[in-house]
């Protein structure tokens, strides 16, 4: 066995080349997470070494007891990752109580886990709970548009998803939920991760104020793939202000008319005038 060609390892270390190549992760800018099934954990444990001692989360999450999970290191570069995955990557195991994990695998020259490692068990506790176990990706990156769109529209779940929804039409159908806005708070610790995981019991995207972005998804591909459709309608967005702003749009009423052919549900306080 060969961890590294198995295909969970496999799939996320492409996603990290392919999220540095977008130009999301500067220097050591984002991180990522995947919650692995029981038997890719089962088939890869030979590897695994249990002398690394158990660490504080510092948020309880019990439904990942026994749980694990493939995270980037702290401080670690994404674009390295491809290079080395056991020297920038690392799998944790969460104990029984749901409120420690210690290192099994991976970070060969010391390091650990992603300081985000809170908001990103948060997130999955959350998700695991709502979509039945489903989702098992969370990825977060210094997106630049959507970035530079909160320094000028109002930090309103309602404004940010009915502009980005409007700046393509495929978006409401990627994500009908719409998306969360967390305003700006210090990135690292117990507050930012409650305050995400609100906003994940509603929507699979929250943006950070002047930060980055959080998505979540059930594989790599979703969990890109909508992370690249945000950015994307924030790049147009940018432009299309650049350009002196909207002089034509999607309206409410061509919004419903798609939600009843692409068979989605739009929530009507995204569709205020
Ligand atoms: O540098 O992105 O939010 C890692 C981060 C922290
Ligand atoms: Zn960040």
């Amino acid at each position: 066995m060969d961890i590294l060609k198995e295909s969970f390892m496999q799939g996320f270390i492409r996603l990290t080349d392919d999220a540095f190549r977008k130009g999301w992760h500067e220097r050591n800018g984002g991180n990522y997470s995947y919650r692995m099934k029981p038997e890719e954990a089962d088939a890869v444990k030979a590897a695994f070494s249990y002398e690394r001692e158990w660490q504080d989360i510092g948020v309880e999450v019990k439904n990942l007891a026994g749980e694990y999970f493939l995270v980037t290191g702290s401080g670690k570069y994404m674009r390295n990752v491809i290079l080395d995955p056991a020297a920038n990557l690392c799998i944790v195991e969460i104990d029984g109580t749901g409120t420690k994990f210690r290192i099994v695998w991976g970070l060969t020259q010391g390091g650990r886990p992603t300081s985000e490692l809170p908001t990103h068990l948060m997130n999955h506790f959350i998700k695991k709970e709502l979509t039945g176990g489903k989702h098992r990706v969370i990825l977060h990156a210094h997106t630049t548009n959507v970035i530079a769109l909160t320094f000028v529209l109002p930090l309103k779940d309602e404004v940010f998803t009915r502009e980005l929804w409007e700046m393509a039409t495929e978006c409401p159908v990627v994500f009908p939920e719409g998306v969360g806005v967390v305003p700006w708070m210090v990135p690292g610790g117990r507050d930012i991760a409650l305050a995400t995981a609100e906003l994940m019991k509603q929507y699979n995207v929250a943006i950070w104020a002047h930060h980055g972005i959080f998505c979540s998804g059930a594989d790599f591909d979703e969990t890109f793939g909508l992370m690249d459709t945000v950015e994307k309608s924030a790049e147009i967005l940018v432009k299309v202000l650049s350009m002196g702003g909207k002089r034509q749009t999607i309206t409410a009423q061509n919004f419903r008319d798609l939600a009843v052919d692409f068979k989605v549900t739009l929530p009507e306080k995204f569709l205020q005038e």
